[in-house]
């Protein structure tokens, strides 16, 4: 047995969907502190004997900030007081005014973090890492303006690092493209991996969520998709399954969201109507997944399942 806690909470007999809430959701309120007045869109993976995290989180400028944290058992966390300042490879500072979205992977001894910050006056994907927590190094923007949703796969396929993305939140733009490359620099070879829904849950845009998990069918991908109403957005869940050695090939693709806003801290808050997923932590051991999202831009949730549940659902849906 190891001796991390891993965050669980068994199946209710009445859920409905095959992701279920924490019944203490959640997680993290809004006003953690004094000084942050929500923590939200967040990514946590194991570390020592707990766990480690890059939090979005808005100080009381509502200027969207990213900065670590710590916790000990997925369910209560310390966040670092100071957003994290990283410095270019270079040695300059990032200048950069806001960030957010963090995913945070480790490949190898590395531990990187793919978000958006500003970039001419447009939001882009930036990749920074790190070794130890304490020095953060900004790799030179990999993308141009106006991309979003960086999500890398946790291991390099057949040479490549690859990075699912999506440009832009015009009209024009709402689908999940694919992006390779051989250093985390020089991203080329672009391809589209999925598309919005025709109508339903994903009809406006789709983009990354969590790092693909490696399961017998292939990359389990927990993604968020966007629906436009008479009342503004709705932020849903999605799975899909993705070949294993070419995961340019979707092999599920869930017609069914997995979750949508429905308790009141997911559709009431900063922005409500929003659940979005942006890690989640496997036990090896049971295949059970603790799955963190951002709710209503306000704070942050925790959705369980197990990878079989989450497979069947995706393949008979
Ligand atoms: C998206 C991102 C997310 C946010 C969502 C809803 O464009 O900025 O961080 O949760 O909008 O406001």
């Amino acid at each position: 047995m190891s001796k991390r806690p891993f965050p669980w909470e068994d199946r209710p007999k009445d859920a409905v969907d095959p992701i279920w809430r924490y019944s203490l959701n959640p997680v993290m309120k809004r006003n953690p502190t004094s000084k942050l007045s929500q923590v939200y869109n967040s990514s946590l993976v194991p570390y020592e004997d707990g766990y480690i995290g890059i939090f979005r989180a808005e100080p009381r400028d509502l200027i969207t900030k990213i900065f670590l944290g710590r916790s000990k058992d997925g369910l209560t966390f310390d966040l670092d007081e100071e957003p994290i300042h990283f410095v270019y490879e270079d040695g300059r500072m990032d200048d950069s005014q806001y960030q957010y979205d963090p995913r945070l992977i480790k490949i190898g001894d590395t531990y990187y973090i793919v978000y958006c910050d500003d970039f001419a006056n447009l939001a882009s994907i930036s990749i920074g890492y790190t070794k130890d927590f304490k020095t953060f190094i900004k790799l030179a923007h990999p993308f141009p303006p106006d991309s979003r949703n960086g999500v890398l796969f946790p291991q390099k396929i057949n040479g490549e690092y690859l990075m699912l993305y999506r440009i832009a939140d015009s009209a024009a733009a709402g689908d999940i493209y694919l992006a390779r490359s051989k250093d985390l620099r020089y991203w080329g070879e672009y391809s589209l991996l999925m598309k919005r829904t025709p109508y339903g849950w994903g009809k406006k845009k789709i983009g990354g969520g969590c790092t693909p998990i490696l399961t017998k069918e292939g990359w389990l991908l927990i993604y968020h998709g966007v629906m436009d109403t008479c009342n503004g957005l709705i932020y849903s869940i999605g799975g899909a399954i993705l070949d294993k050695d070419d995961p340019s090939i979707v092999k599920y693709r869930s017609k069914a969201y997995l979750l949508r806003p429905e308790r009141s801290y997911e559709t009431t808050g900063h922005v409500g109507n929003v659940c979005f997923p942006c890690s989640a932590l496997v036990d090896e051991e049971t295949g059970r997944l603790a799955i963190y999202y951002g709710a209503s831009d306000d704070c942050i949730c925790l959705g369980f399942s197990t990878i079989d549940i989450l497979l069947d659902y995706i393949k008979n849906n």
